[in-house]
């Protein structure tokens, strides 16, 4: 009988090779620590791996969507456009990947499926798909928000002949629906951005919508020098700004209620952003998220914007959202969206009365009609900010984290969750994450968690543990404040309405992004406030 393999050893394990998992790895070499990152993917990048439909460009501007560690990287780099594109973004990461060697430490194509905690030495044991066998110190979950996509359990599905994709899976090499007849399931983020550009392609698109979105033109365009210069000029203080904004993002709040202007006034305002374009329409005023009467009037206007653009009517009226308020489903950002049901090649069916009763060998059947296609792309979405993390066996004292967070995730500034110590996750439930500049929320998590580790190591600990009442404490915080605004009301993701079964619980902290930095700061500055540090003094424990 052969002994069994004993795994090799490192400081840190870093689950996920995006942009999360690509800094820390930066941060920990650093600090002199060994690490090993483990990508289910084949490349760096994550998200912008994955997620290569046509149109797939971020929502947030690429002069703030991109790291500011390194003051080189983010002087030398040149933004083509206003709003990057999918293959620029991911030309980036992989820019990011050789200017800082970080491959070398990075094992693509694996996909991590355990980890379970020794209380005997303190350590972390990881294994992968492919047989690997990792004991860690460390362990952190760069797994990403928006990472499982999730196709919905039509009954037939696996009987359609023709191609079948997911915007969060798309094929590398593309996909040309030249002279095609496409079925597009769903109307979120991606399908908006997806439709117009395969519309311009297809014979014939056919849109399935349950529920309208609020879209906002994103008015993209080339990147000009003077804009990127006002950046690039006072880079540091910018950044540093944005750090603090509510959302990560420096745009232009407007600190006055929408109800205490006049009619005339609150127009001009939402004109004047509508015509700027993107996700700064959100901040026309400062109550439209807390306030129904607010948020109507931004609704009301958005949905004046869509009938004057949409010619046929009935289709205006099924495009306009009525069912939630603006904004707390995530706001969409587009190029030509609305305009697209314009075209004779475009046609929408609403499957919120009637539902998709079956996929067919030959399309799609909603109540007695049925449609014909060659190609169906499932635009609906993923489970959000846990699905990643319980698809990986997590275990600690006998109890796993599915047990744990049976009725939703319960974190510890959504950095770590008791019971489980040395364990972080990078904008994990519980922290700002999916309502901010996923980038800036990246780069202070993982500062934080690089902070911490060095912390632990100067005074000879090596472990941390968030403690229960810490944690209580704060997803009480983070519901009471959730449940102050009209986020809850919108069955969305953040809720987990869009998985059957999911616990519904308002998943990210909606405190803004300033404001949770400032607390991570002091619970930090105060000796780590909230969590238990300690030293595992046994020879197992030996680094
Ligand atoms: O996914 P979604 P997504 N029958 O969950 C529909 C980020 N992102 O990939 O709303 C019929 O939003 C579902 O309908 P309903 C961004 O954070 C960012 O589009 O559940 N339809 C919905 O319309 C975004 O929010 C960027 O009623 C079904 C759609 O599928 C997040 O990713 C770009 C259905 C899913 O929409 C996710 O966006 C892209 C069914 N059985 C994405 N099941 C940018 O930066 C689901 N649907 C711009």
């Amino acid at each position: 009988m052969s002994a069994a393999k004993s795994p090799s050893v490192a400081d840190v394990v870093i689950v996920g090779a995006g942009f999360a998992g690509m800094y820390m790895l930066h941060r920990l070499r650093g600090l002199g620590l060994s690490a090993r990152v483990f990508e289910a993917g084949g490349g760096v990048g994550g998200t912008w791996y994955w997620n290569r439909y046509p149109g797939a460009r971020c929502d947030v501007e690429s002069m703030q969507y991109s790291y500011s560690f390194s003051p080189e990287l983010q002087q030398n780099w040149q933004w083509s456009e206003l709003f990057a594109s999918q293959p620029e973004i991911l030309r980036y990461a992989n820019h990011v990947a050789d200017r800082f060697d970080l491959r070398r430490d990075i094992q693509f194509d694996t996909r991590v499926t355990e980890a379970r905690f020794d209380r005997a030495t303190h350590r972390w044991t990881i294994r992968t798909n492919h047989g690997d066998h990792v004991s860690a110190r460390y362990c952190v979950m760069a797994t990403g928000c928006l990472s499982t996509a999730r196709v919905p359990d039509f009954p037939g599905i696996e009987r359609f002949s023709g191609k079948v994709y997911h915007t969060g899976h798309w094929p590398h090499d593309g996909v040309d629906f030249t002279g095609r007849r496409v079925g597009v399931i769903g109307t979120g983020s991606s399908a908006i951005q997806a439709i117009p550009v395969i519309a311009q392609q297809a014979s014939h698109v056919t849109v399935f919508q349950r529920t309208p979105n609020f879209s906002i033109p994103s008015r993209n365009g080339p990147m000009s020098d003077a804009y990127a210069n006002s950046w690039k000029s006072d880079y540091p203080a910018l950044r540093e700004q944005a750090r603090h904004m509510r959302t990560g993002i420096l745009n232009s709040p407007n600190d006055i209620s929408a109800l205490e202007v006049s009619d005339g006034e609150r127009q001009r305002i939402y004109e004047e952003r509508w015509a700027a374009g993107g996700t700064n329409f959100m901040a026309a005023f400062n109550d439209l998220i807390l306030s129904q009467q607010a948020n109507d009037t931004a609704a009301d206007f958005v949905r004046d914007k869509i009938r004057a653009t949409v010619h046929d009517q009935e289709v205006a009226e099924l495009l306009a959202p009525k069912n939630h308020p603006i904004g707390t489903k995530r706001i969409c950002v587009d190029t030509d969206y609305y305009s697209t049901y314009n075209r004779d090649n475009v046609t929408l069916v609403d499957v919120r009365a009637a539902p998709i009763s079956e996929i067919t060998p030959t399309g799609v059947r909603v109540g007695g009609t049925e449609y014909q296609f060659d190609a169906i792309v499932f635009a609906t979405g993923f489970d959000a900010m846990t699905g990643a993390l319980l698809n990986i066996d997590i275990e600690a004292d006998g109890k796993t984290l599915r047990e744990k967070w049976e009725e939703g995730p319960r974190t510890y500034l959504g950095l770590m969750t008791a019971g489980f110590p040395n364990i972080f996750m990078i904008t994990g439930p519980g922290s700002p994450s999916v309502l901010s500049n996923m980038m800036v929320s990246i780069e202070q998590h993982v500062d934080w968690i690089a902070d911490c580790v060095a912390h632990l190591r100067l005074r000879g600990l090596n472990c941390i543990e968030a403690t229960q009442s810490a944690e209580d404490t704060w997803v009480a915080h983070g519901n009471e404040v959730a449940h102050r605004t009209l986020y809850p009301l919108a069955n969305s993701w953040y809720m987990g309405v869009n998985i059957p079964g999911k616990p519904q619980v308002f998943m990210p902290y909606i405190g803004g992004v300033g404001s949770y930095r400032q607390i991570c700061d002091d619970v930090a500055s105060e000796g780590y406030r909230g969590f238990e540090l300690s030293a595992q003094t046994s020879a197992l424990a030996a680094e």
